[in-house]
């Protein structure tokens, strides 16, 4: 017997032409007011917002629909600590010697450095770990396309954070291997990034950058 069912599509919604277009609009004039925040207040997060937020990521396209994902959403200020001291004793090895140059001129105008009070700061650090396989009893479990899924459903969750009325920041630390211990995630399942969540800090400021243009980043054929 074949897996492949199916059922009726009852949730796709046609909106006629006009009320696309001033969807289309509305949402891009909502998206370009985005910006990652490097400074935030300790306002608390009603936790009930990063649910909804986790949810609509979760409803993400992936490979196979294997769903290749596991968020960590930590709070707790004594584990936020833990990852801020692992984060900036890696940072500090890159912004003093193990960075190239050339990554570092890249760097300069967003004015980042080895200094992380946000991983303390912020309500939330949701660290975001890509499912590399699968495990049951038989093994390992292929999975497929792992990167670019992941990478959608962070999308979506940095998304529904600046619709909900929320900064963020996606932070990198390298290596971040570190991440597996302090979440207690298994070896199968390889950190992605750490999404810093909260409101922006009184008066921040933000760097001076711009986007791309239209026909820098769009071909028409
Ligand atoms: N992980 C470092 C460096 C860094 C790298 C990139 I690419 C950025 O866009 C920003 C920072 C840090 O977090 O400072």
């Amino acid at each position: 017997m074949s897996k492949y069912k199916t059922i009726p599509l009852t949730s796709y919604v046609e909106y006629p032409i006009d009320e696309m277009i001033s969807r289309s609009l509305k949402f891009y004039s909502e998206a370009k007011r985005r910006r990652t925040v490097r400074a935030y207040s300790d306002k608390n997060v009603p936790i009930e917002v990063i649910n909804n937020c986790l949810l609509a990521a979760g409803t993400a396209p992936s490979g196979a629909n294997q769903q290749p994902w596991h968020f960590v959403v930590v709070s707790d200020p004594k584990i936020k600590k833990i990852i801020r001291e692992a984060a900036e004793k890696e940072e500090k090895e890159f912004y003093n010697g193990k960075a190239p140059q050339e990554w570092l001129d890249a760097l300069e105008h967003l004015g980042t450095d080895e200094d992380k009070p946000f991983l303390e700061k912020s309500p939330y650090l949701i660290v975001i770990f890509e499912v590399r396989y699968g495990e049951s009893e038989k093994g390992k479990i292929k999975h497929y396309y792992t990167k670019e899924s992941v990478g959608i459903a962070t999308g979506m969750l940095i998304t529904a954070i600046h619709n909900a009325g929320l900064a963020s920041l996606t932070h990198t630390p390298s290596p971040m291997n570190f991440l597996n211990g302090i979440c207690d995630r298994p070896s199968n399942e390889k950190p992605y990034m750490i999404l810093v969540v909260g409101y922006p800090a009184d008066k921040v400021e933000v760097p001076d950058i711009s986007k791309k243009s239209m026909s820098e980043i769009v071909t028409f054929k």
